[in-house]
């Protein structure tokens, strides 16, 4: 019995043990990130097959980027497709943002963007106020004096460490009705954890160890129409829970088959893509499949078309949004709702040929389906380069902005190659074959662990980057702490006269369903029609690993638009509030004002 016990039980230990030894030693870095030689695949010219053949084959609704057509006619207000239309601009607004930002997301109200990372590390680059630690072992009294969360103030760039006390390292997030971080998951004593944070000054993180049935690493949290949260996913975790009320545990899970039948030998199903359909059931995209679940009755309603071409999730990280859902002021019973999926990696293989140093070339393509159809199809379109582990931000337009990430490789210590430098935009409204553009790029290479998040002034933060397993410097892609605003081509000299003001002390704070609402913008235009405005809302996402929880645009149903003042140059908007919690969960979103093409600065309303 002690043999069995000793095999079953300690050796398991031990060998877990020694491994976690040698790679948490400090010269394990350099074995991590040691200056790789080409592989094969770049020697030989792929003696494993081109992961861009898919691209050669005939599909129907195969479409690439086509030129502009001379005439180039925008189907809205916007200088999209015009000549000249400008490319966008980068600002450096930091240096250090104290930790790397492997999860990012924009706190309503105080408008300050929270980031972390884990505390795996025990290292950061800043350190716990007054002197603070956390004790690791009780036996040796080693101590993490590092903060592994900040408060990066967007106006001032000022950071304001919190305290983590469990691990943080992959895990998931979203925002609750009253505007709070709600978390989940993790590593180690992480990986059940529960964990929130209050936006109220000098509040800190509460956390919960064994609020979650099973172990969420890489898992994803999604938004319900009543404001609670699902938690989808992660590594052997082939289920799903919802999150419990604070301090409570879940019991179980719900087994989930569709998360064991997409995974694969690389795994590639990790951080699903989970968006909530404008029905109340919830899309659930998973290496290249989808279905539609519904959470009130644990049943899956449908089974999608496959999405051909490669594997779209973790590690071979592609990108997803829920497109803009458009409002009128009368909605029909079904509201369309469509996702875009994009980029990931042709090979099912691509996380162990990158141990062997062979770095695929990433998927270039896209699908696009309309989730709410009774025969929903997937349509394929090209983007104009191959990205892996990218962001995909819609901006307060609508038009889908994608940047950060690499063209060959996939997530994974020192997994990736060649940084897609580049942001390409994707107006969702423009013609097939007619919807991306290439932006302006960066200078600074955001691989795996990086982050984007939509400000309230239409500039997108750009932060994090480590591909090393801790803060490591003399890496072929170092740990990255700088941090910067993307301006997209809105904001540019040429257009930014078109820009309105929202009028705060006259805008809402707080509006129900369905409800008529005004607003009062000042915009130095002599006129200005109905037809050059739009409301939108946006729900901010929670990003990691090219995943943006939760984010949602609704492009408002508009009554009329009225000039109160012609002289001083204001106009009242009438618009309507969206239908249901199906359309749009409880909580805080950015309102904007869009005339032609150009956002204002948002206002935070709640809907609840
Ligand atoms: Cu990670």
């Amino acid at each position: 019995m002690a043999n069995v016990f000793r095999s079953l039980v300690i050796l398991p230990l031990l060998f877990v043990a020694s491994y976690a030894q040698f790679w948490l030693r400090p010269d394990a870095y350099e074995f991590f990130n040691k200056k790789k030689i080409l592989g094969p695949h770049e020697l030989f010219n792929n003696p494993f097959g081109d992961a861009q053949d898919y691209l050669r084959k005939k599909i129907d609704n195969d479409f690439g980027t086509q030129p502009l057509p001379k005439s180039a006619n925008p189907s809205h207000p916007s200088f999209f497709g015009l000549p000249n239309e400008p490319k966008g601009s980068w600002e450096l607004v930091s240096v250090n943002s104290g930790v790397s930002a492997m999860h990012a997301i924009l706190l309503p109200k105080v408008d300050k963007v929270l980031m972390y990372d884990a505390t795996i590390w025990k290292k950061s680059e800043i350190r716990l106020p007054a002197g603070h630690c956390r004790l690791l072992n009780k036996t040796t009294g080693e101590k993490d004096c590092f903060c592994h969360s900040v408060l990066f103030d967007i106006a001032t760039t000022a950071i304001t460490p919190l305290q983590l006390h469990t691990d943080t390292w992959c895990s998931s997030g979203g925002l609750s009705i009253d505007g709070n971080l709600v978390g989940t998951g993790g590593f180690q004593g992480g990986a059940k954890t529960v964990r929130y944070l209050e936006t109220c000054k000098g509040c800190n993180w509460r956390e919960f160890p064994t609020a979650l049935a099973d172990r969420r690493w890489y898992s994803t949290q999604a938004e319900l129409p009543d404001g609670g949260f699902i938690v989808v996913g992660g590594r052997d975790a082939f289920s799903y829970e919802y999150i419990p009320r604070e301090g409570r545990s879940n019991a179980k899970s719900y087994f989930f088959d569709f998360l064991k039948k997409t995974s694969d030998k690389d795994e590639n199903n990790l951080y699903p893509f989970v968006h909530l359909s404008t029905d109340g059931n919830l899309f659930i995209f998973a290496n290249d499949r989808a279905v539609l679940l519904n959470p009130k009755s644990n049943k899956v309603v449908r089974e999608l078309p496959a999405l051909p071409g490669g594997h779209r999730n973790y590690p071979a990280t592609g990108m997803s949004v829920l497109l803009p859902i458009k409002l009128h002021s009368k909605n029909n019973r079904v509201i369309p709702a469509e996702v875009l999926v994009c980029g990931g990696s042709g090979h099912r293989d691509a996380y162990t040929q990158a141990s062997k140093d062979i770095f695929y070339t990433a998927l270039e393509d896209c699908g696009r389906i309309r989730i709410t159809d009774k025969k929903p199809a997937w349509k394929r379109e090209v983007m104009p380069s191959p990205r892996v582990m990218g962001d995909m931000m819609i901006l307060p337009t609508g038009d889908v902005l994608l940047l950060n990430g690499a063209q060959r490789g996939c997530s994974g210590w020192g997994f990736a190659r060649e940084p897609n430098f580049g942001p390409a935009i994707y107006h969702p409204k423009a013609k097939l074959g007619n919807r991306f553009r290439e932006l302006k790029a960066s200078t600074i290479p955001r691989m795996y662990h990086s982050s984007s998040v939509v400000l309230p002034d239409g500039k997108i933060l750009v932060a994090g980057s480590n591909t090393n397993n801790g803060y490591v410097y003399n890496a072929m892609f170092p740990t990255e702490l700088r941090v910067e605003k993307f301006l997209p081509p809105y904001l540019d000299p040429s257009v930014i006269g078109r820009r309105p003001v929202i009028i705060a002390d006259k805008a809402p704070n707080q509006i129900g369903y369905n409800n008529l609402f005004k607003l009062y913008i000042k915009s130095k235009a002599l006129k200005v029609e109905k037809k050059d405005i739009q409301v939108t809302m946006y729900a901010p996402a929670f990003t990691t690993h090219g995943v943006s929880m939760n984010q949602r645009l609704l492009d408002l149903g508009l009554e009329d638009v009225i000039t109160e003042n012609a002289f001083l140059g204001i106009h009242a908007i009438t618009a309507v509030s969206p239908p249901s919690g199906r359309v749009a969960p409880p909580g805080y979103y950015m309102l904007f004002v869009v005339h032609q093409g150009v956002p204002s600065v948002s206002s935070w309303v709640q809907i609840k």
